[in-house]
């Protein structure tokens, strides 16, 4: 390589690494330092909040416990909390929606950044060489340049076709990773959640239990004949999924037939259930709404009519919708709950 020639690659790809080392500087959201500000709860604490919790449950406690807050009331407190608002509505698609539904997690945050800053390096490359194809065609046709250059090396150009593809998968690369651990291995995260959901997908609607509560229901999609003003066509359920917000929620996942997959586009969920394996995973909903989302693996000819409807309320509405929907739900297999015991 002739020292010109050398110069003359630093020029590009000088300006190529600046450029990177600023992406890579600017700061992104982590799912570590969100988590760290929320009051994580271990296991040990859970357990012991849920024994405590069970031990309330004695029938003698509990018939007081009855007479103080009558069940009706309780029931109608949790539906009112549960209940569908359209103007609570945040995670649902468009007519003609070009982009993402609006972020309502950090998960989904990041790779709302991460995609924004691959667009902006696609963006980039596209140009660059739709401007260089239309030179060459110009400059160089026939008409114009009959008698072309007969050289086979370019030291220039060969180490700029080396270089820059190296430096532009780095920048891609290095967040792609982070993102890829931080979310889906993340066991600081997975191992110490504020509750648990365990979803279960059947053909076709979905059963979800509270463990830490003993709250169990199914949840199915309530048919375009009984919709009423405002509720969305095929996203509508019966029974939602009450959350609190800012918590970490670790989602438990299997189906009891086929595989499903529960996805919600707002916290960057797409995970699949299959029959048989217990898979996990986590969301932090970080405003409080209604957000929406389908089984996402084809299960059969039901399979557009399981959609998710997540709302998200604050912890103090949450509890109110537990105490309620443990009431409510009650004679779903309080059998059941009582053997696990
Ligand atoms: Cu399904």
């Amino acid at each position: 390589m002739t020292q010109r020639s050398f110069f003359r690659s630093l020029i590009v790809t000088g300006p190529m690494l600046v450029m990177l080392g600023l992406m890579l500087a600017i700061p992104q959201p982590t799912a570590a330092q969100e988590a760290a500000t929320a009051p994580a709860v271990s296991r040990e604490e859970a357990k012991q909040a849920s024994n405590a919790a069970n031990a309330s449950a004695e029938p003698g406690q509990q018939a007081e416990e009855t007479a103080a807050v009558p069940a009706e009331e309780a029931i109608a407190a949790s539906d009112a909390i549960a209940a569908f608002d359209p103007a609570l509505v945040k995670g649902h698609a468009k007519p003609w929606q070009m982009y993402y539904q609006p972020a309502a997690s950090p998960v989904m945050e990041h790779l709302e950044w991460l995609h924004d800053y691959v667009m902006v390096i696609i963006t980039i490359i596209t140009i660059v060489v739709t401007i260089l194809l239309a030179y060459v065609c110009i400059k160089f046709r026939a008409s114009k340049n009959p008698v072309p250059h007969r050289f086979a090396h370019n030291t220039t150009i060969e180490v700029l076709w080396t270089v820059l593809p190296i430096v532009i998968l780095v920048a891609i690369g290095i967040p792609s990773v982070r993102a890829h651990f931080q979310y889906t291995n993340n066991e600081n995260i997975i191992n110490n959640p504020d509750m648990t959901l365990k979803v279960t997908g059947n053909q076709w609607y979905w059963s979800y239990e509270y463990p830490d509560s003993g709250i169990k229901f199914d949840s199915n999609m309530v048919q375009e004949k009984d919709l009423k003003e405002g509720e969305p066509r095929l996203l509508m359920v019966d029974n939602a999924v009450v959350v609190p917000v800012n918590k970490v929620v670790r989602i438990q996942l299997t189906a009891s037939d086929v595989i499903h997959d529960w996805a919600m586009p707002a916290f960057a969920i797409k995970q699949d259930a299959v029959p048989g394996k217990l898979s996990e995973t986590w969301f932090k909903a970080t405003q409080e709404g209604i957000y929406f989302g389908q089984c996402s693996e084809l299960c059969g000819k039901f399979h557009g009519y399981m959609p998710i409807m997540v709302k998200v309320v604050s912890e103090e509405d949450y509890k109110i919708w537990v105490e309620g929907a443990k009431q409510k739900f009650a004679a779903n297999d309080r059998m059941q709950f009582a053997a696990l015991k």
